[in-house]
């Protein structure tokens, strides 16, 4: 299955925690990282003050289930220290599953396409960057989601 995934970090060298679950995502026996997108820098949502984030957007194919996937995302957070204070708080690295296949998931876990995505550019650019033509399930095309945003609230780094 393709997947993709949205990576975010603010603290402790956001940069190299985001390479750091990128290789975790390579290293594991059932994923390959396939394709990366560049780094982007924005201001944290909501104005909540805290360092800027720093996010990047990568595909994957996987041999597991979704909510497997998940589970991954979560070991890989919980390896780079990841506290969960405040919801939306400063995080050393935050994975979330944007896409997995054409699949519509909703439950207790996981709710897939990400209910954010849409309004994040910090999501769509970079997803644009690796994946143009993508048609995102529920919601379509990229293209037309990014007309809805602004780019601008995004930095390529
Ligand atoms: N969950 C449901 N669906 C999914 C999914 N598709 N992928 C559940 C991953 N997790 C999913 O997540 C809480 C629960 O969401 C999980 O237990 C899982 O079962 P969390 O990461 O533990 O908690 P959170 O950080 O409070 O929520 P979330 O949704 O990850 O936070 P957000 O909405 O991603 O916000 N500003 C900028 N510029 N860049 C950022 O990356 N990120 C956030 C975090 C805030 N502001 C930001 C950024
Ligand atoms: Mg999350």
């Amino acid at each position: 299955m393709l997947a993709y995934i949205g990576l975010g970090s603010n603290l402790k060298d956001p940069k190299a925690q985001i390479k750091r679950a990128l290789d975790s995502l390579n290293d594991n026996n059932e994923t390959e990282l396939i394709n990366a997108s560049s780094y982007y820098e924005s201001k944290p949502l909501l104005d909540i003050p805290g360092p800027n984030y720093i996010n990047a957007v990568c595909k994957i194919e996987t041999k597991l289930s979704a909510i497997s996937l998940l589970n991954l995302c979560q070991e890989i957070e919980d390896n780079q220290q990841r506290v969960r204070e405040l919801k939306w708080g400063s995080r050393t690295i935050d994975l979330d599953i944007l896409l997995y296949g054409e699949q519509v998931i909703s439950n207790k876990r996981l709710s897939i396409p990400h209910p954010e995505a849409i309004h994040r550019a910090f999501v769509l650019v970079p997803l644009f960057e690796i994946e143009p033509k993508i048609k995102m399930p529920l919601l379509g095309p990229i293209i037309s989601l990014l007309d809805r945003i602004n780019k601008l609230d995004v930095k390529k780094l």
